[in-house]
């Protein structure tokens, strides 16, 4: 078990380490709000802190509030992120006060504990990996806000990239890059994982008909071939809702990209202006916009039980991996994540992540948008709150998944769901494409 409590403490400190780099700011930085969609970074800084200890000091070790009078301003259901610049938050060396404060009692707690008793939220460390992934998910959201402030940091690229893999071609629209996977039954989600969110569970069975999914992200170049060919002109490849959102917002291309004097597409990335590299997965596109492409292309987005299958399942075994490669912890060489890079690798990057279908870079890179609606799996039960995951389910979210170059490693995993609008960008989104395969196809 101490081997356990080191791991969470480790755990714990590093992504600590993680939200104090993203916030070493200027205070103003910090409290303005750069955009009406997200949060001022200082309400993140401080909200997590608050969530930490409402989990593990007060529900799980059974404490008293620290400061009970600021809960409410930290309570993610009580303000929407447009309201948050108005409150009287804590300022920035008041947020780092705090959150050090409830870390220093955590770290007592986890000491304390007894992480083999049959508790929900101690048993195994439970809520020490829901604090921990929580504030990794928030560390990735305040990336994206610094995506949009237009501000220069925070680095990145602080990995090499594996041995430079053999060079393989780039799929084009459409094309031929796709793998097959059979028909036949697996199980999606999971009971079993020590840690995993309450809308990944429980396991149960899904039998899916033949597909052929992408064997790579669509990339850059690819997408810039709907973008050019005039894909956001044409309604014929829009759902009526994406039409009108492309249309009121005259969206003409992904988030952060302009066009050259020569038509050429540029970026701009943390404040920078590059072109746009055509081997990278394409990143900030809405729902609508990767379900335009795909119905351009002559192709579809895969469900999430499609692309949860293409990513874990192994037919050798008839199990379902953790990873693509396999159930080990992801490592350097299998994915693109955690911020080593601060932007998607190109696609052929990462050949010893291919799942056993030979799908490859579905973990990390860029969140995938899929087909399905944000629902829960039968049998659903919420854990440990209703708001982290059933206020969500219906019509108004589309699940996302396997992660980005922003994601944490021990923040993703093939059973993993996010969710957002359908009409959201600044997030590190982009798809692969899917297709029914045909009856002689059968595999
Ligand atoms: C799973 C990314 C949609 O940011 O709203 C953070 C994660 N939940 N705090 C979000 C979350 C509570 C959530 N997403
Ligand atoms: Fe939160």
């Amino acid at each position: 078990m101490s081997g356990l409590k080191e791991r969470i403490a480790a755990g714990l400190e590093a992504v600590r380490a993680r939200s104090l780099a993203y916030t070493d700011l200027d205070d103003e930085l910090l409290v303005r709000q750069h955009s009406p969609i997200m949060s001022p970074l200082v309400w993140d800084l401080a909200h997590v802190g608050n969530y930490e200890e409402l989990w593990v000091l007060r529900e799980a070790a059974g404490l008293a509030p620290l400061r009970p009078e600021i809960d409410e301003m930290y309570d993610a259901f009580a303000h929407p992120r447009g309201e948050r610049p108005e409150l009287p938050l804590l300022s920035p060396d008041e947020a780092r006060a705090y959150i050090a404060r409830v870390r220093g009692r955590v770290l007592d707690v986890l000491d304390a504990a007894d992480l083999s008793a049959p508790d929900p939220l101690c048993g195994g460390g439970v809520v020490f990996g829901l604090v921990t992934q929580h504030e990794h998910q928030h560390g990735e959201t305040m990336l994206a806000t610094l995506q949009l402030s237009g501000h220069p940091g925070p680095p990145g690229d602080g990995g090499p990239l594996p041995p430079a893999p053999p060079r393989r071609a780039v799929p084009r629209a459409g094309g031929a890059a796709e793998v097959l996977v059979p028909a036949g039954p697996f199980v999606a989600g999971t009971s079993a994982r020590p840690f995993a969110y309450d809308n990944e569970r429980p396991a149960h069975r899904v039998d899916l008909p033949a597909y052929w999914i992408d064997r790579f992200p669509v990339t850059n170049g690819a997408y810039a071939a709907f973008t050019d060919g005039g894909g956001y002109d044409d309604p014929r490849w829009w759902t009526a809702r994406g039409w009108a959102w492309r249309t009121r917002r005259e969206v003409r291309a992904p988030l952060f990209w302009t066009r050259d004097a020569g038509g050429a597409w540029w970026r701009t990335r943390f404040g920078r202006a590059e072109p746009v590299p055509p081997d990278e997965p394409v990143q900030h596109v809405s729902w609508y916009e990767a379900d335009a492409y795909a119905r351009w292309a002559g192709r579809r987005l895969p469900s999430e039980a499609e692309w949860e299958k293409a990513c874990g399942f192994d037919p050798a075994s008839g199990r379902a991996r953790a990873f693509p490669w396999g159930d080990a912890e992801p490592g350097p060489e299998h994915a693109n994540l955690g911020h080593r890079l601060s932007h998607p690798a190109p696609v052929g990057a990462f050949p010893a992540g291919a799942s056993p279908c030979g799908a490859e870079q579905m973990i990390g890179e860029v969140w995938e948008w899929t087909s399905s609606w944000f629902l829960p799996y039968p049998g659903f039960r919420a854990f440990p709150y209703r708001e982290y995951s059933e206020v969500f389910f219906g019509r108004a979210y589309r699940v996302l998944r396997g992660g980005s170059w922003a994601t944490h490693p021990s923040a993703v995993r093939a059973t993993f769901r996010n969710w957002d609008h359908p009409y959201r960008r600044q997030i590190f989104a982009g798809f692969r494409c899917a297709r029914s395969a045909g009856p002689d196809e059968e595999g």
